[in-house]
């Protein structure tokens, strides 16, 4: 099975949409590993961020992912890098296909309520970054066995 590293951003809080997120993801079938609240540091928005360093976006993105608490998670599936993405739907909220998490509650791109790792090379990286090995964990469901044949 494949990892991600998905958050719901500081809008994402503010606005009550950490539950309805959340329950997407689980009622599709994706194992939550790991899961938390943390109000992000620079350092770490800065080092999350990295690809973006220099883009005129970046500063206003580091200022804003820092705002307010963040849910963090760690999720677990078949193909759930970019499965998770799907769900999300495309950066631009204006954008995004209606019924993904964006494109069902987001109007700005600098407001688009969730993160997800965009490859399994960033999805590594990024859980190394939130999370302490013993904090994502190993487990078996039982329903495992009616998601996947
Ligand atoms: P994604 O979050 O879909 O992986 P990204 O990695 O290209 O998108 O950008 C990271 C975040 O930066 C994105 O969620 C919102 C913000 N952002 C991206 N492009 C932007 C732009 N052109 N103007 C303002 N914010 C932007
Ligand atoms: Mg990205």
């Amino acid at each position: 099975m494949d990892r991600t590293y998905v958050m719901v951003k500081p809008d994402g809080v503010q606005r009550n949409l950490v539950g309805e997120i959340i329950a997407r993801f689980e009622k599709r079938g994706i194992k939550i590993a790991a899961l938390k609240m943390l109000r992000i540091s620079r350092e770490l928005a800065e080092k999350h961020y990295g690809e973006h360093k220099g883009k005129p976006f970046f500063e206003p993105l580091v200022d804003f992912i820092t705002s307010g608490p963040v849910v963090a998670m760690v999720l677990e599936g078949k193909d759930v890098v970019s499965t998770a993405r799907d769900m999300m739907g495309a950066t631009n909220p204006l954008k995004a296909a209606p019924g993904t998490i964006r494109g069902s509650y987001g109007m700005d791109v600098g407001r688009n309520v969730v993160h997800g790792s965009d490859s399994p090379e960033s999805a590594a990286r990024e859980i190394a970054l939130f999370f302490a090995p013993e904090e994502v964990i190993d487990y078996n469901k039982e329903v495992d066995s009616w998601l996947y044949e």
